[in-house]
């Protein structure tokens, strides 16, 4: 007479090496699959016209937006950095970018009464600006632009009056321009200009300009205008 064979399921021998070979099998699932739960090293980038290097960086002539998108304005970053937005140091996000290249035409915004609060813009090449504002000699005396252009000629003008921006342009001593370079310092200004409020331009690629527009005399009463920006 002979016991229950150990390839009986109902043997203990059988159970034994089945539950072995259980546990055998899960370690190694354990080990195979480890790697997969450790999280990938982060890596990030930041898009700044900063990192485009200050001055000329584009002595071959591409054109900014090409730069911007293929990359040539991109580092990588620490992820914990914060990017944000700052004019007056040159620093502006993809962000910026996407909610500002297609600008053609707009309203200011106040408050904008000086280089901190600029309105900015970014104008690419064949392309301009149309900007609708209000000055008061006594209430609201500047309004400013942040503008980053393109390597291109660039006219700035006052319009004759908010509907005809055809020459002759603006002239008289109610209204002028100031342009600014990125650091503050005055590069020309129409002031008390007895002839027309217009500054040409040969602008940098991926440098900032600031331009305000000035109130001199508008006798206490609220003066539109309209400014272009073209090249
Ligand atoms: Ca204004
Ligand atoms: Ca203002």
């Amino acid at each position: 007479m002979s016991g229950p064979s150990i390839y009986d399921p109902s043997s203990w021998t059988f159970r034994f090496i089945a539950w072995l070979s259980l546990l055998s099998f899960g370690a190694l699932l354990a080990s195979c699959g480890g790697d997969d739960d450790e999280p990938e090293p982060e890596v990030c980038f930041e898009t700044t016209l900063a990192n485009c290097g200050s001055g000329p960086w584009d002595p071959f002539g591409i054109a900014l937006a090409l730069a911007w998108y293929s990359g040539q304005c991109t580092e990588e970053v620490a992820c914990a950095a914060d990017v944000s937005t700052d004019i007056e140091n040159g620093i502006v996000t993809s962000d910026f970018i996407a909610s500002e290249w297609t600008t053609s035409s707009a309203d200011e915004t106040e408050p904008n009464d000086d280089a901190t609060e600029a309105n900015p813009f970014v104008i690419p090449a064949s392309s301009g600006l149309l900007y609708d504002g209000k000055l008061n000699d006594t209430t609201d005396t500047a309004d400013y632009l942040a503008l980053v252009l393109d390597t291109s000629g660039y006219t700035l003008y006052i319009c004759a009056a908010p509907n005809d921006c055809l020459q002759p342009w603006l002239t008289g001593n109610q209204l002028h321009l100031e342009l600014y370079d990125q650091n503050g310092v005055l590069l020309e200004s129409t002031e008390m200009n007895g002839g027309e409020h217009f500054i040409a331009l040969s602008a940098s690629a991926g440098v900032l300009y600031y331009l305000a527009v000035a109130a001199d005399d508008t006798g206490g009463a609220d003066m539109d205008y309209r400014l272009v920006v073209t090249d």
